[in-house]
């Protein structure tokens, strides 16, 4: 749903850079031989030729489009080279390409705050160098400007070819044009800068679209490829909003779009001028009513994220016609396969940028024989991330038990499976302390700490971590690397925002400090609180395990109501039906709690004689985690 923000009061540049055929790129350069040669990327299913996912600029001429098969390219290009993706497990892997996409983040990332946004996409926010440039030296200034800038177009200058440079170069130098446009002009130069430096470093070849908003820039990346770049100043958002139609909006493409055009009439963004706000709210609601209304007008305040990591992992593989999974047997097999991709990605996340993943989600696509209702959707299911292969996988196959469960008709159960993917997300990064329990642990023998059952590091003993040192790697042994009079929460923002947001009565937790004694539940807060939700491997599978989504929203809610008992008992009273994992008191080993900060030792230790009304092992708190008992099967 989109959300409407208010413009910023101060003109921002924003760039958005998109690879231009981006897994040709990555394979070109892989085999030099095939540059200026018509190349495509094919899935390597081989049916019909293998599905076209990337095709090269060359290819396009001919009419080669990523919805043919390798055949049908073949077709209308005969020297085509079709180049197959790399595989792994019996599916695509794009291992390269994301490493690629990450070399080109971490160049455009030194120029100012950066999103990646897709595998091959990423925003700039260039407002600071923009305005350092223009005090500095601006454009009129410089000596000579790079052909690169001067070969931009800027929406509203006429291109008449030959003199066109000239006049790129006039409107990036012009001394009496309003703030606004000056700072594009230096954002202009700067991505072009960025882009020749990202050919020089990558060899690879990028657009970009460069405007005062996120919004218009994606949009200007794409007007004009390959490597090529698009300037919009204010004073043509207009037209190029009058021209546009919805569907080329990224929030449009789907059923608000197809609603604009049926319901209302609406075939451009532009058309969307003749509504009021009030009109598009009482059709589609506040949020969006102001949203369509701001986007008519090129209003966008949406906030270039500082991210250059994605948001989350996920892997996923389609069973299309005859190939459709018809057995357990078979689902358990594609399963495991991408849970042993997931669970290495999420733990190369984990030792490469010490990010911690937590939550877990199926997704299938599926069909019922013989059914009439082919409405019927197989729903998503997600739960706690265990980490570890085995765990991953076994966690996989209950998240799809339920989700079969729930899509079966009794009458009716055979079914087929068309597609099946794993993700990974609640991805938040380990909070940089000061005071690391890795201090607590150090001398110890990490192995028989971890198997004695006393700590249960979440992790598969059968898969050694790249870094070779098991226990440092784990994401229970990581995440109690806390400090205790630390600010800093899991999600790396303004601490003083979070501490609101935490605490659901308005205090702020540095207000409540002095009065209550730290609480390890304090400091993970901000993380994804759906261990309440989790289940412990061990335990009877049943349906309140695994939630849907929706549902996993709306626990989250109250579990970060708060931390004093009242709010627990109120999660308690919420939530009667859930399965949780409950700590077993016996199963910590009092020497290791001897070893914890002294705020975590009293929490345990609360645990283990608690005041009467206490309720806090019960609650199972994150720390349960920390003290998973060794399984026992
Ligand atoms: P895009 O940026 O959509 O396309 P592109 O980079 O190939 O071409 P363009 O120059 O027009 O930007 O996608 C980036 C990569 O993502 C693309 O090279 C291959 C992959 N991809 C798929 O695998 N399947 C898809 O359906 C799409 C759209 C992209
Ligand atoms: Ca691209
Ligand atoms: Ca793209």
């Amino acid at each position: 749903m989109p959300i409407p923000r208010p413009a910023p009061q101060a003109a921002r540049v924003i760039a958005h850079v998109d690879m231009d055929c981006f897994y040709v790129q990555v394979e070109q350069r892989k085999k030099p031989e095939l540059r200026g040669l018509p190349t495509a990327v094919v899935q390597y299913n081989a049916w019909k030729g293998g599905g076209l996912i990337a095709v090269g600029y060359e290819a396009r001429k001919f009419g080669v489009k990523r919805s043919m098969r390798g055949d049908e390219a073949k077709e209308v290009c005969p020297d085509i080279q079709l180049i197959q993706v790399p595989v792994a497990r019996g599916k695509a892997d794009l291992k390269s390409y994301r490493d690629a996409g990450s070399e080109v983040v971490s160049i455009l990332s030194a120029k100012g705050r950066c999103e990646r946004a897709s595998i091959d996409e990423v925003y700039l926010d260039l407002t600071d160098a923009a305005e350092s440039m223009l005090s500095e030296t601006p454009p009129e200034m410089l000596e000579s400007i790079e052909k690169e800038a001067l070969k931009s177009h800027v929406l509203g200058l006429t291109d008449d070819g030959k003199e066109n440079e000239e006049n790129v170069r006039r409107w990036l130098c012009q001394d009496d044009a309003d703030h606004e446009d000056k700072l594009l002009a230096c954002g202009a130069i700067i991505v072009s800068q960025l882009r020749i430096q990202v050919l020089e470093e990558t060899q690879f070849t990028c657009s970009a679209g460069i405007a005062h908003n996120k919004m218009l820039a994606k949009l200007a990346s794409a007007m004009h490829k390959p490597a090529q770049q698009t300037v919009v100043p204010t004073s043509c958002v207009k037209d190029l909003l009058a021209s546009l139609p919805v569907k080329k909006m990224k929030q449009l493409g789907g059923k608000l779009g197809s609603s604009l055009q049926s319901d209302l009439g609406v075939q451009t963004v532009g058309d969307l001028l003749q509504f009021s706000v009030e009109k598009l709210q009482e059709r589609y609601g506040t949020n969006t009513g102001s949203w369509l209304w701001n986007i008519a007008r090129g209003i966008s305040g949406e906030e270039v994220e500082s991210r250059l990591l994605p948001k989350s992992h996920g892997c996923g593989k389609t069973f299309p016609g005859p190939q459709a999974l018809k057995s357990i047997a078979s689902v358990e097999h594609w399963l495991n396969q991408l849970c042993e991709e997931l669970s290495e990605r999420i733990q190369y996340d984990l030792d490469q940028n010490k990010r911690i993943a937590h939550t877990l989600t199926l997704h299938a696509g599926a069909f019922m024989y013989n059914e009439k209702e082919s409405q019927r959707k197989f729903p998503s299911k997600s739960c706690q991330l265990r980490y570890g292969i085995a765990k991953m996988q076994e966690d996989a196959k209950k998240l799809f038990d339920s989700g079969l469960r729930d899509f079966v008709c009794p009458h009716n159960n055979r079914w087929g499976i068309t597609s099946l993917s794993v993700s990974a997300s609640k991805i938040l990064d380990i909070p940089s302390g000061t005071c690391s329990i890795s201090s607590f642990f150090q001398g110890k023998d990490c192995h028989s700490l971890s198997s004695s059952g006393s700590i249960g590091f979440n992790h598969d003993q059968s898969l050694p971590s790249p870094s070779g040192n098991k226990i440092c790697t784990t994401p229970m042994y990581d995440m109690l690397q806390l400090r205790p009079s630390c600010e800093k929460i899991c999600d790396g923002h303004d601490t003083s925002k979070q501490n609101k947001t935490l605490d659901g009565r308005g205090t702020s937790l540095k207000k409540r400090k002095g009065k209550e004694p730290g609480s390890i539940l304090r400091y993970f807060q901000g993380c994804d609180f759906s261990a309440k939700q989790v289940f412990d491997g061990s335990s009877q599978m049943n349906s309140e395990s695994y939630v849907d989504l929706d549902a996993t929203k709306h626990q989250r809610r109250h579990l970060l109501c708060g931390d004093n008992d009242n709010d627990r008992i109120h999660e308690e009273q919420t939530m009667p039906t859930r399965t949780a994992w409950h700590l077993n008191v016996e199963d910590i080993d009092p020497s290791v709690i001897d070893e914890l900060p002294l705020e975590i030792q009293r929490e345990v230790r609360g645990w283990l004689h608690p005041p009467k009304r206490v309720q806090a092992a019960k609650h199972c708190s994150q720390i349960t985690q920390y003290f998973l008992p060794a399984k026992k099967s």
